[in-house]
């Protein structure tokens, strides 16, 4: 499912903006990179968040093609990082959405509290809604007080149906229900909100493995896809929280949440580096509108293009 057609996807002013790296101030000496500009590149890798993976994998490129005269100057260097890092992003698979065969297409929203879950499904509904399809909000986060009733009222506002369950109850239950009605009722798309958790909470963890095999039953396929969100200005947390959650369940995407409130845009290489997941959307604000498409290209331009 491609979405955001209509929209004049992921500009790459976007990501300019998101990585701060300035590489302007990376001296290039005119026969190449030298020791110290090495080092200091591989600073502002960090310092944007790309990880120490991927800066150590860019870092030693750039150095190959330094000894192989490539990199004479700022236009070179550019060029050599856009290079291996749309490399690295183009391994992570296709940023689009999967979609059921036949009958409801599920999908599962999983991550910690306040990455950002709730709030991307109600931006995710909005955009599934603007393409023409039904969609089906189900509040499986029956953990925190309110959840539920902040999840109905994003249903309301964005013109989605919605199932519920109780306070503490079963998510399991409420995925359940979700699917029954979305069959009845001939839906579309249904999203799966759940409590956020750490992998500290065993309980939380194998709750939201049962989310998961209820889907699984239910559903041929399903779900289809299973998409952690994370918040961008966490840095490096947001790779060890895709390690966590890859260990309940099968992960097949991540929404990056917060890209309009950091100014390190490099974790993106850091997931692709790590965990070879693809970026498949990014909230760039918190109205309904502010969901893109993440198109590698454009972050690539974004970031090397002078
Ligand atoms: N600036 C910005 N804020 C966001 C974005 N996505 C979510 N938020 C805010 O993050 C906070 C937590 O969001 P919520 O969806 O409730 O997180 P959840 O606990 O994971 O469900 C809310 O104040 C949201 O408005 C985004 O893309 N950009
Ligand atoms: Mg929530």
């Amino acid at each position: 499912m491609r979405l955001f057609r209509k929209k004049e996807e992921q500009r790459k002013g976007f990501w300019k903006k998101v990585v701060d790296l300035a590489l302007t101030d990376v001296r290039v000496v005119v026969d190449g990179m030298d020791h110290e500009s090495l080092e200091s590149l591989e600073e502002k890798l960090l310092s944007a968040d790309f990880g120490v993976g991927a800066t150590l994998r860019l870092v030693d490129h750039v150095e190959e093609l330094t000894r192989r005269g490539k990199v004479r100057d700022q236009k070179g260097l550019r060029d050599g990082l856009a290079e291996e890092v749309e490399r690295l992003l183009g391994a992570t698979g296709s940023d689009e959405l999967a979609e059921a065969a036949e009958g409801p297409t599920v999908y599962l929203i999983v991550g910690v509290n306040g990455v950002g879950k709730t709030t991307s499904i109600a931006k995710l509904a909005w955009h599934l809604r603007q393409e023409g399809l039904t969609v089906l909000l189900a509040a499986a986060d029956t953990f925190r007080a309110g959840a539920t009733e902040q999840l109905r009222i994003w249903a309301d506002r964005v013109g989605a149906e919605f199932v519920g369950g109780q306070d503490r109850g079963d998510p399991a239950a409420v995925a359940f229900d979700a699917i029954d009605a979305a069959r009845a009722r001939g839906i579309d798309v249904v999203l799966v909100d759940t409590a956020g958790r750490l992998h500290t909470h065993r309980n939380l963890m194998e709750e939201l493995q049962k989310v998961d095999r209820v889907i699984r039953r239910k559903i041929e396929g399903g779900p289809h896809e299973t998409l952690i969100v994370l918040d961008a200005t966490v840095g490096q947390n947001a790779v060890s929280q895709v390690r966590s959650f890859r260990d309940a369940v099968e992960l097949t995407g991540i929404v990056l949440a917060k890209a309009d409130s950091t100014g390190r845009g490099g974790i993106v290489v850091a997931l692709a580096q790590e965990h070879g997941l693809p970026v498949k959307l990014v909230g760039t604000g918190e109205g309904m509108k502010d969901l893109e498409a993440f198109d590698p290209r454009a972050f690539v331009e974004g970031v090397f293009e002078e």
